[in-house]
């Protein structure tokens, strides 16, 4: 009987690690804390994870951070004949670890991550208010969905065809924020969100996500006068 935790809730990345717990059909004891809240900085929680983000997977003695490794790591880990979130055979594989690179740093980490830290309404207070790069992270983002559309094109019911794959967990989640960004996401990706959505671990995911308290965001001080 594995033990695991996992720490975080209310994001669009602790999210991902709650929506795998489901469709694996594992059994979990939930720490919903949140960013920015200080929850992440206290001594036991950085000593867990010395990064303070959130989400973070412990099974056991065994810790692991960063999302899309999070749900790797179960997938490999307790997948079943009958539920499985990794392809198995070798270029399948490589397929889906292509997936998973390029939806975390062209579609989180270069685009939709930069509007949230460059948004009046997001971190820009945090990391400058800067409208015109969040207008141009916005215009690349649509740039690289092209490879989703056109993926997506075949009629494939996932990304990998078949398969629903941690790689849809993480696709799902960017269309997601993008739509609430109002960047707007490719033809394809409608049809295919609304098959996304009709998963019952899809579903349970998001509500295990939602954090017990409000997530009121720390700012950072004043500089001195
Ligand atoms: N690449 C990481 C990003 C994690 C991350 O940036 N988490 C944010 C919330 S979405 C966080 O924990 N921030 C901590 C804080 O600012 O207190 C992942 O995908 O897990």
């Amino acid at each position: 009987m594995p033990n695991l935790t996992l720490w975080g809730a209310g994001t669009s990345r602790t999210v991902r690690a709650h929506w795998a717990m489901y469709e694996l059909g594992l059994a979990y004891t939930s720490k919903p804390i949140g960013p920015r809240t200080g929850e992440t900085k206290t001594a036991e929680y950085t000593a867990l994870n010395p990064r303070q983000k959130v989400p973070l997977l412990q099974d056991g003695d065994f810790c692991i951070g960063e999302s899309a490794a999070i749900v790797a790591y179960l997938s490999r880990t307790y997948s079943t004949r009958d539920r499985a979130l990794i392809p198995e055979k070798q270029r399948d594989y490589a397929a889906w670890l292509e997936w998973c690179f390029f939806i975390v740093a062209e579609l989180d980490s270069t685009s939709l991550y930069v509007m949230r830290r460059h948004r009046a309404d997001g971190l820009g207070t945090i990391y400058g208010i800067a409208p015109e790069v969040v207008a141009r992270a916005g215009e690349y983002f649509r740039e690289q969905l092209r490879h989703v559309e056109v993926a997506l094109a075949d009629g494939r019911r996932h990304l990998m065809g078949d398969q629903f794959t941690s790689a849809d967990i993480l696709l799902t989640t960017c269309l997601e924020w993008a739509i609430t960004y109002e960047v707007g996401v490719c033809d394809n990706a409608l049809p295919y969100l609304e098959r996304i959505h009709a998963r019952p671990a899809y579903r349970l995911g998001q509500e295990a996500n939602i954090p017990l308290v409000p997530i009121t965001p720390v700012l950072p001080k004043a500089p001195p006068a």
